[in-house]
């Protein structure tokens, strides 16, 4: 037993191993914090528009609230266009149609399962293609693998707000003749080389998801400079309709109502806020996390614009013993509700496991990635003393590894008999449970 443990730290919850959550110690956090908590802007204001627009009785279509909000995000953007969409999957699915991409387009597996399905769902093919281990984003390297006759697009992924390899994508496209366009759900607010994100390739989509640093509660945007592109765009995300009674191509419903871009005005007054909550958790979490080894956490680049809003770590199990599953474990019986983003992989889901069961042989950063990575809480919902506390349970679980990679051991071996003994009709302990527990 290890007694050094947190007490000397200056935190009083825990004393030693046994006043961890995991193996029975009350929890660090009476109420679980998330990851995606949302940001929300001013209450007062919110209501106002609210209300503005419960007198006026417009809700949707085209209303006075959609057409300011498309108006500020291009302005900060620096595009001609924004088209305000009812989320982010559907402005992926629109803009994909507007490019007409067709038979494969080559996009991450390491990604939210949207960007796959927005491909799939029109049946184009998604083809995995590796990241590069240092930015998470497609491997310029890779992709010229995976070009076939039949490829038409590319389709790059701004992780976590970290901008592609976007010149040498530019590049690869225009050698081959492809489309490019950018999922940038996680990339508003954010820039490369001075310019924002939503300015490169043929288009960019935004999402803005709660669980986004900047949300319109549900919603999502397309942006692009190109007139012709952006014309299709209204036409599609609005049935095909050119005016009253005339339908001049065929379209879905991908509407923004006037809520969500009233909800969106509101959260854009608080932009430079939230930025700087989350740049300020970003440090505390890289002060509390500091030379910890076998942890890393994410590197933004500090001269561009950055949102900050993915805290992101990196777990070498080989260095920490404890694998980057049971530290996720440990952390949420103490109420962190760290999550894995974005394991498995989209390879590993349905129905592309099937449809390409050995895609991992290609995708070796991908499949060593999905099993390192721990997204942590951020946003206005966690401040310092939270992340104090969080970096301090991080900290000790690595320092003490070994010993509770041991007892987590003992912990599945106990789970392994209780289930047994559930199950069984017999009361004797059987012989492997008494060669496992230390009873
Ligand atoms: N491309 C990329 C790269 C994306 O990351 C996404 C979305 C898209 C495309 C598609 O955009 P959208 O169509 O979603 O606009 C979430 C979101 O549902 C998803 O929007 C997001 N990416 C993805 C990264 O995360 P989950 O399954 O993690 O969400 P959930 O419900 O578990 O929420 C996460 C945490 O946030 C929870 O612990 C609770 C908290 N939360 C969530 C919501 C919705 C709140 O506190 N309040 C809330 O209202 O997928």
């Amino acid at each position: 037993m290890c007694t050094g443990f947190f007490g000397e730290r200056g935190y009083e919850m825990k004393k030693n191993i046994d006043d961890l959550a995991i193996f029975g110690g009350s929890p660090a956090f009476h109420e679980k914090l998330h990851v995606g908590r949302p940001n929300l802007g001013d209450r007062k204001r919110l209501l106002e528009r609210l209300n503005d627009m419960l007198d006026r009785k417009w809700l949707s279509n085209n209303g006075p609230y959609v057409q300011e909000f498309e108006q500020r995000v291009s302005d900060m953007v620096g595009v001609k266009h924004c088209i305000a969409m009812c989320n982010g999957t559907v402005a992926l699915e629109i803009a994909i149609r507007s490019l007409e991409l067709k038979g494969e387009v080559i996009v991450p597996s390491f990604t939210f399962v949207a960007t796959a399905h927005a491909l799939q769902w029109q049946e184009i093919t998604p083809v995995f293609c590796d990241v590069d281990p240092k930015t998470h984003t497609l491997d310029p390297a890779c992709i010229e693998k995976m070009i076939t006759p039949r490829t038409s697009g590319i389709i790059g992924v701004h992780l976590w707000g970290r901008p592609c390899n976007i010149e040498a994508l530019e590049e690869i496209a225009a050698a081959h003749k492809l489309k490019l366009l950018f999922d940038a759900a996680h990339g508003f607010g954010c820039s490369h080389k001075n310019r924002m994100i939503g300015s490169f390739g043929s288009a960019e989509v935004f999402s803005f998801h709660p669980t986004k640093f900047f949300n319109t509660c549900e919603g999502g945007a397309i942006v692009t400079d190109d007139d012709s592109l952006a014309e299709k765009i209204h036409l599609m995300k609005n049935f095909g309709f050119s005016g009253y009674d005339n339908v001049i191509y065929v379209g879905t419903n991908g509407k923004m109502n006037e809520f969500s871009a009233l909800m969106g005005l509101t959260n854009l007054e608080s932009l430079d806020t939230f930025i700087g909550v989350n740049r300020e958790n970003y440090n505390s979490y890289s002060y509390g996390l500091r030379d910890l080894p076998g942890v890393k956490l994410i590197d933004y680049d500090h001269r561009e614009k950055c949102n900050y809003q993915y805290i992101l770590l990196e777990i070498d199990e080989a260095v920490t013993h404890v694998s980057r599953d049971q530290l996720v474990d440990i952390l949420r019986e103490e109420n962190i509700l760290a999550r894995r983003y974005f394991y498995p992989g989209c390879h590993k889901m349905e129905p592309y496991r099937s449809y390409f069961p050995q895609a991992g042989l290609v995708l070796p950063v991908t499949e060593t990635l999905v099993k390192r990575v721990i997204s942590l809480p951020n946003g206005t919902a966690v401040g310092p003393n939270e992340i104090g506390k969080i970096c301090q349970i991080i900290r000790e679980t690595i320092e003490y590894g070994p010993e509770i990679k041991e007892r987590l051991s003992d912990h599945v071996a106990l789970a392994q008999v209780v289930k047994y003994f559930d199950r069984a009709t017999e009361s004797e302990t059987p012989d492997w449970a008494e060669k496992m527990l230390p009873l």
